[in-house]
């Protein structure tokens, strides 16, 4: 079994990037080591504090966030980071050359039920002689990430990864040691998978509305085929899911928020998981333009997501299209 650094040294990974990776690494780490004790530690539960997203915030959330932040912003390397539980983005060493934007601990809402959730993390280089305490140095498309990827926290604790070069997994083994379980990950061009939280339904655009309607018309419908669901209320596990047997994971557009263009964080949520998605041969859009290719004007902003095998997402881009010319008709 490879330790992930061998098997970055075997790929001719940049030194410092190596660094910057397994320094996150340590962090992971130790959330992991928290969510384990759970009850135990007392780490459970809910704050009486509300987040930037207007969300309030898990104990978990807190203690994961300071987690990271600590680990980083004591690296050289590390220039600033910016976190979906961070209202600002933090300095760290102006010489830094790497910017680090993360969700802590995605899926937060599992924790009490001790259902999966996940650390994501993007890695783009530190634009020279900027201020870091400012967002303006963050706001880089998703096509500028150096590196991407999560550590789930499930039955065991996976990093999945990439640097440009393909997406690896690697199990964490009880030492802490990351070690390589799955080379060169693919995603299933096609599906009868997929996962999206059916409550919202009536508050979707009439595109989405259709093609989830013929998804559940099965073999009797214009699609021939029958579908299964699923729903973990985890982007970070659904992810994994989809990379792991294929499928489409898509949390669009609802009226309840109509200003808002979804749910997800663009920059610690969307483009992340699309660097990986696409690196194992996916597609990841906000179901009119690749969400990667999306310019950001806020680190908080948000975006419609849908992701996952190639095929099945192009079909739900088919049933936007059709909609956009009965418009323009
Ligand atoms: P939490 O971190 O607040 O649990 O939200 C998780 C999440 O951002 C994403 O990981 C899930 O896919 C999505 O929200 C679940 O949203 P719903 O609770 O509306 O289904």
């Amino acid at each position: 079994m490879q330790l992930l650094s061998q098997f970055l040294r075997r790929n001719d990974t940049d030194e410092q990037l190596m660094d910057l990776i397994a320094t996150l690494m340590v962090a992971c780490k130790e959330i992991a080591l928290q969510l384990r004790e759970g009850a135990l530690a007392g780490v459970l539960g809910t704050t009486d504090i509300t987040n930037v997203q207007g969300e309030t915030q898990k104990k978990l959330d807190v203690i994961s966030n300071e987690i990271m932040k600590t680990v980083l912003l004591n690296h050289s390397l590390v220039a600033g980071v910016a976190s979906e539980e961070e209202s600002e983005s933090v300095p760290g060493n102006p010489d830094g050359r790497y910017l680090v934007v993360f969700d802590p601990l995605d899926g937060s809402s599992n924790i009490d039920i001790n259902v999966s959730v996940g650390t994501i993390f993007s890695i783009l280089e530190a634009p020279k002689d900027q201020d870091y305490s400012t967002e303006h140095p963050y706001l880089q498309s998703g096509r500028k990430q150096i590196a991407a990827g999560y550590v789930l926290y499930g039955p065991s604790a996976v990093l999945v990864l990439t640097t440009g070069k393909g997406v690896n997994m690697f199990t964490m083994s009880h030492t802490g040691d990351f070690l390589l379980t799955r080379e060169n990950v693919m995603i299933p061009e096609e599906t009868r998978e997929f996962a999206i939280n059916m409550s919202n339904h009536r508050f979707w655009e009439p595109a989405m509305r259709n093609y989830v309607d013929d998804l559940l018309l099965g073999a009797d419908g214009p699609r021939e085929k029958n579908y299964n669901m699923r729903w973990v209320a985890a982007m970070v596990a659904e992810v994994h899911r989809v990379l792991t047997r294929g499928g489409i994971f898509t949390y669009p557009w609802d009226a309840r928020s109509p200003k808002k263009p979804g749910k997800l964080r663009l920059m610690y949520e969307g483009n992340p998981m699309s660097m990986l998605i696409e690196q194992a041969g996916g597609l990841a859009t906000n179901c009119y333009s690749d969400i990667m290719d999306v310019e950001p004007d806020d680190i908080h902003e948000r975006v419609s997501v849908s992701l996952g095998s190639r095929k099945e997402v192009e079909a739900l881009m088919e049933y936007h299209a059709q909609v956009e010319s009965t418009k323009e008709a």
